[in-house]
């Protein structure tokens, strides 16, 4: 894999223009990802622009992405962009349909450099560097700053590749922390990243109204015959009462119950529009279940939308998850 990742940085050293991007409804490691590459380029004085959805940048006001650094007006980077040649880089998103990208401008590239950590990856790119055992892109990431910079890692690279790692790995709490996501943390702490001050951000604190949606959720809790598989939902009618569609840490919630094996978070995106997310402890490979709904992810945490009421939803998805226990 250390020969992909040559590949790759040949690749940047050889060409000037590169457009970076992550998946719909980024997380801390897609927005982490992006940003620490694109900073890493533009120290290496390439011409390196990133598109990032404004709406999922709140959480991560921390980082001070920016709109003057970064892009989050589509119609504005399609103007900017479209008379020049570029290669697309997209991270975290492990299929074409999950990039968060105008279709034109994914079209428009030269070619597409594909780096991701979800086993399941489509390998969509000319060149595909996917690594499943990988807590999350942000340590594929940091891979390459610590090649293509001698020096110590400067902060402002550091900082959003620890919010990757720390996002992914659950404030280090999952399956994927490994020892060398301890080493890569370390190395990053040297650099002056606070920890404390990352979990506190992501994982200490909620908004108001977030909590209120959370209560209405858990008032929905019901498990299946066996106490293996434990779901929730958020309906439209709930996320109007609370005046919030924030659902984040909802999941884990009935993954979490004693005994459960699976955890399932249903939200009524649309009245015929379910989005299902998936979490599992130990064993059961959620992304297989997925796949039977068109989606997928991680073994442990996965997700699908299902065209479906939600009641209807709810039944077909939690009778396929026995088949997982
Ligand atoms: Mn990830």
């Amino acid at each position: 894999m250390q020969k992909k990742i040559k590949e790759i940085i040949k690749i940047i050293n050889e060409n000037d223009n590169f457009l970076i991007v992550g998946h719909v409804g980024a997380d801390g490691d897609s927005i982490g990802s992006v940003t620490a590459l694109t900073r890493l380029l533009r120290i290496k004085n390439k011409k390196a622009r990133a598109y990032l959805n404004r709406d999922t940048l709140a959480p991560f006001s921390f980082l001070e992405v920016n709109e003057e650094e970064f892009h989050t007006d589509s119609k504005e980077l399609k103007e900017e962009i479209s008379a020049e040649d570029y290669i697309l880089i997209t991270l975290d998103s492990g299929n074409l349909e999950r990039v968060d990208l105008d279709q034109e401008l994914i079209k428009d590239a030269q070619f597409i450099i594909n780096i991701d950590h979800h086993e399941d990856n489509s390998r969509f790119g000319k060149v595909n560097l996917v690594q499943a055992d990988r807590a999350a892109v942000a340590e594929i990431i940091y891979n390459f700053a610590a090649e293509m910079i001698n020096s110590k890692l400067p902060f402002e690279i550091a900082e959003p590749l620890a919010t990757g790692i720390i996002t992914d790995t659950g404030a280090l709490r999952y399956e994927n922390t490994t020892s060398r996501v301890l080493r890569i943390l370390a190395e990053l702490m040297d650099a002056g990243v606070d920890i404390y001050k990352i979990n506190k951000k992501i994982f200490g604190s909620i908004s108001y109204k977030a909590l209120i949606l959370k209560g209405l959720a858990l008032a929905t809790l019901a498990r299946s015959e066996d106490g293996k598989i434990a779901w929730l939902y958020v309906s439209r009618e709930m996320m109007h009462q609370a005046e919030t569609d924030y659902t984040e840490g909802l999941v884990s919630m009935a993954r979490d119950i004693e005994d459960v094996e699976i955890g399932i978070l249903f939200t009524e995106e649309e009245k015929k529009e379910i989005k299902v997310s998936l979490r599992s402890n130990f064993y059961a490979e959620v992304n297989k279940l997925a796949a039977e709904f068109n989606g997928g992810g991680h073994p442990r945490a996965a997700g699908a939308t299902v065209e479906k009421t939600l009641q209807q939803t709810i039944n077909s998805v939690v009778e396929a998850a026995k088949k997982y226990v």
